[in-house]
């Protein structure tokens, strides 16, 4: 079982973006973030202001926003300091080194310079870490990689997901983490796993407390077993938030106040146990 707080982990963590996350989960008492997936300006800021008293972090996909333009950006810096939450753009990046190197610096959306934390495919190999690093370590970010994912399917398993885990524990500067199910053996697993310069973050996407999926094969599990069951740190949610009433903001601020109970309730119980 993995007991060490998040406010510990905070304290020894080399990369800044890891830390600030840590510190603000201790701060808030939440390991919820929440994925706005909505495609107008309007109805982002909105979910993001209602969610935001309730989350570590707020996962985007900027490139589904259709009335995208800069001043989104600075709304959106203004509600992370409101609210005091971390932004993860979920670009999920899977291209040489050169060419994400440009994709996270540049183009409209100019992701490292508002993104706390980004993630990346390992399959093209580690020289997409010095690429996305060559941009992002300068600037204080966070790279998790996918080492497993929630879809029916998934062909990243097995030796892939343990490759992973050896390429992140080159770029330990860099690499603060996974997108997981769980968390797995040898990055800090349990307690006599854990040394005191590799401590790794899992976050979890595939959180539904009341549907086990959806009809294009993605895949959910409750707080309690991604969290106390698999010992994974942040849970990741977005239609369990927002489902299909995201004009009643009242409704997705209760729904990210129970899905923060759960999980805080599961952290609990795998910290004290
Ligand atoms: F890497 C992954 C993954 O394995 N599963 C995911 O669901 C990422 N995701 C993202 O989490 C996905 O792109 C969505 O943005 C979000 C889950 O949304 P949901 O509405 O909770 O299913």
């Amino acid at each position: 079982m993995f007991r060490r707080t998040y406010g510990q982990r905070a304290t020894k963590h080399g990369n800044p973006a890891a830390r600030l996350l840590l510190d603000t989960m201790e701060r808030k008492k939440s390991n919820l973030a929440v994925s706005v997936d909505v495609i107008k300006s309007k109805d982002f800021l909105a979910i993001v202001d209602a969610v935001g008293p309730f989350v570590c972090l707020i996962k985007t996909h900027i490139d589904i926003i259709e009335d995208f333009g800069p001043p989104l950006i600075d709304e959106l810096q203004a509600l992370s300091s409101k609210h005091d939450f971390v932004i993860f753009e979920d670009r999920k990046f899977a291209d040489i080194g050169n060419t994400v190197a440009l994709q996270y610096s540049s183009g409209v959306h100019k992701i490292a310079s508002w993104s706390h934390i980004t993630n990346a495919h390992p399959v093209p190999g580690p020289s997409i870490i010095t690429g996305l690093s060559s941009v992002g370590l300068p600037l204080g970010r966070g790279l998790l990689l996918l080492a497993e994912m929630s879809t029916k399917g998934s062909l990243a398993t097995g030796s892939y997901t343990k490759d992973a885990v050896r390429m992140a524990r080159a770029h330990r500067d860099f690499v603060i983490g996974f997108i997981a199910q769980r968390r797995m053996d040898g990055i800090g697993a349990y307690e006599n796993d854990f040394t005191e310069d590799e401590d790794f973050l899992v976050l979890t996407p595939g959180v539904g407390l009341d549907t086990k999926g959806d009809s294009m094969g993605q895949q959910y599990r409750t707080p309690r077993e991604i969290v106390f069951g698999s010992g994974c740190d942040v849970i990741i949610v977005g239609r369990g938030v927002y489902g299909k009433d995201y004009h009643l903001t009242e409704k997705i601020a209760e729904q990210a106040k129970r899905y923060r109970e759960e999980g805080w309730a599961a952290y609990l119980e795998r910290t004290i146990a």
